[in-house]
Order: C-alpha cells, then structure tokens, then sequence
C-alpha cells in the first residue's frame, strides 16, 4: 500500500494525500460510511458509489463473524464479492464491539471469551483469530485487536489494558506477517494507539505504535464519553508522534465539527456510525447547520433538503415530506435522510481536501466549523 501526501496546509498540520489500496486509490482526508453486518444501512451500493461518493466502506470482523459467518464468506470469496462493493474495505477487529458487550465478556491474556448479543453462544477472540477472519472477509486494510478503555478510566487501568494491547498488536504483526493475502490483494494492517486521556501513556503507545512500522496507524479509546478538548489534546500529541508519511486514522469520530479540528490536527481518515444512525432519528447535518427534521418548524417547508449540497436526494426531496417519512416511520425515510448525511459528509472531507491543497485550509475551517455545529 502506498501512501502520498499531495499538500501540507500552512497554518495546520491539515494534510491531502492519496492512499493506494488493491481495490483502488483514496484520497484523503475521507470520511468511511460504516457498514457494520457487509451493508450500510438503508443505503445500496449504487448510491454509495454514485451518489454519495465513498471511496472506501467499513465492515465488521464482531457482526460478519457471527452472520453471515466466515465459512460463507471464504466459500464466496470474501466480502467484496458477497455484497458487490467493489472498492476498498476496511475491518474493524471486534476490540470495539466486544468492549460494548460489557458483562457479556471477559478479557485474559489469550483474548476476548464473549457471548454472542444473537443467540448467547460462547466464542473466543484472540489477536491471532481476529487477523485470520479479516484476511476471510478479505479487507484492504485490517485493525489490530486491541482493547478500548472506557471513560473515564483510572490510570491504572489505562496503562495495563495499554501494555496489553500493545502485546496482542506484536501477535498481531507476527499472524500478519506469517500469512499470505486471501484472494491476491493485498491486505495491510493498521495497529491501534490507546492509553486513555493520560499525556505520557499516549505518548508511549503512540511510540511503540509507530515503531511496529506498519503501513498506517490508527488511533482509539477516544469520542468515548471525554470532555471533546481532552480528545483534541490526545489527537494532536499522537499525531506529534505518528510518522508523517503514514495514513492516521482516527476511529469512531464524530461530528461534522470533531472531523474539522481533527483534519486540521493532522488526521486523514474518519469513521462513524453518526451519519447513519443519527438520520434515522431524524437528525439532518447540512451545509446550513443541523436540523431535526422531526420538528413542527419543518411541517410546511417545501424547500429542498440541502439546496447547496447538490446530490440527488438532497435536492430532489423537500424537507417536509423527509419530516413526513421519518415521522410515520416509513423505510424511505431512513433512506433519504441517510443517503443526505453520508453525502454531506463525504462532500464535507472533499471540500477540506480541496482547501488544503489550494492553501486556505485553516481559514475556512474555522468558518466551517461555526456554520456544520449551529442547530437550525
Ligand atoms: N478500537 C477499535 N475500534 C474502535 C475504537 C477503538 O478504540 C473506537 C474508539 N472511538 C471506535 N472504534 N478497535
């Protein structure tokens, strides 16, 4: 995998570059629709493709493992090929979504013994496992299994769950590195930065972190419950860290406003379920500010969606009939308001992308930020 940084902006450690992947290039910064069970919901591929123009989707190893499965997966010959996405996918190794099963699992040494939120059944994770179900469902790029601290999180806890993380990633890198690609591409591995809200374990983790030398760098445990100026400062000191050359991706954030400051912190790749999840509850993130769509003010506005966004949905269909929708529960509701997000979010990274290069980053952000965060 190659990555090259096109621009540096002047007044930020904001950056534009291009990431190279078997199923084609990404430009960064990109935000990463998620697709948690091989679909992202309420959206088809097409209009992932066409409409909102994502460059590269997110799946599951938690959910896929659990349903379809992993012996269907391999017998179709992965991912890409079961759900006719046929761009880049990235695995999250289930460190996330086993952390949210809470009394559910118990964390050891080995791994991760979890019973399935589906039907109660006993399973085992362990770093070795969780590389050889991503190599199955065949993502571009595989995350390292780690363990997400909660928040707050007392130190001593931090820098244990830490220690250990870092030693399930060398596990991590030897499984990697001792096994071939599944399906010819290649399939590159990007370890995971903890350490909590604490300076020192942070730096210490961001330094291991980058001295396995992998082909990109994630960084987690953050957009977990923190104070957002706890999360900026841990962003920023990482990225001090993290090698230049090498993609860093910051996982499970966040807003239209978080994506913004962290783009200028020096971060390039986004994921979260927001977009998504938050449309289907009728929350609207627009080009004018937020809207809930669900709001008497909405009733008799005929105007479109988002006027200035462009994109189908977002210009073709008027607020009050995407209120009436997602009010009466209509399916098509949850698909106009997520194709809308998903949109607005990857138009927001293009436009970031397009000020970074052209030099006017830093000024622009931060009349963006005021604009993406007012309620409407
Ligand atoms: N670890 C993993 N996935 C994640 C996170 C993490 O810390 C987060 C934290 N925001 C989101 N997704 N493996």
């Amino acid at each position: 995998m190659k990555f090259t940084l096109h621009s540096v902006d002047p007044k930020s450690a904001a950056r534009a570059g291009v990431l190279q992947t078997g199923h084609g290039e990404i430009q960064t910064p990109i935000f990463m629709p998620v697709g948690t069970a091989g679909s992202v919901k309420a959206v088809h591929q097409r209009e992932l493709e066409h409409d909102i123009q994502a460059q590269i989707i997110l799946g599951n190893t938690y959910h896929l493992y659990l349903r379809p499965g992993i012996d269907l997966l391999e017998r179709v010959g992965g991912l890409h090929k079961f759900n006719g996405w046929s761009k880049p996918i990235l695995t999250d190794s289930g460190g996330y979504q086993v952390y949210s099963l809470g009394a559910n699992r118990k964390i050891t040494e080995e791994g991760v013994i979890f019973k399935s939120h589906i039907d109660g059944s006993k399973h085992t994770f362990t770093p070795e496992g969780v590389m050889d179900i991503q190599r199955i469902i065949g993502a571009d790029i595989i995350m390292a299994f780690d363990e997400c601290t909660p928040y707050p999180c007392d130190y001593a806890y931090a820098r244990n769950s830490m220690d250990m993380t870092h030693r399930w990633l060398k596990r991590c890198v030897d499984r990697v590195h001792s096994t071939e690609p599944k399906y010819g591409y290649e399939q590159v591995l990007f370890p995971i930065v903890q350490g909590s809200v604490y300076n020192d374990l942070r730096k210490q983790s961001a330094e291991f972190i980058a001295s396995q030398d992998q082909p990109g760098n994630a960084i987690g445990g953050l957009s977990v419950g923190e104070p957002h100026e706890d999360m900026y400062a841990m962003t920023s000191l990482v990225c001090g860290i993290l090698p230049q050359h090498k993609p860093r991706y910051l996982m499970g954030v966040g807003t239209p406003e978080n994506i913004l400051e962290c783009i200028a912190l020096g971060i390039d790749m986004f994921d979260c379920v927001m977009p998504t999840r938050n449309a289907r509850n009728g929350m609207l993130f627009t080009t004018q500010g937020i809207i809930n769509i669900r709001n008497e003010r909405w009733k008799d506005d005929l105007s479109p969606i988002d006027a200035t966004l462009g994109g189908y949905v977002s210009t073709f269909h008027s607020k009050a009939y995407l209120r009436h929708l997602i009010i009466n529960k209509e399916i098509l509701g949850a698909q106009i308001a997520s194709i809308h997000n998903l949109t607005f979010y990857l138009w927001l990274v293009k436009e970031a992308r397009k000020q970074i290069v052209e030099g006017t980053f830093a000024e622009w952000k931060n009349k963006m930020v005021k604009i993406v965060s007012q309620r409407l």
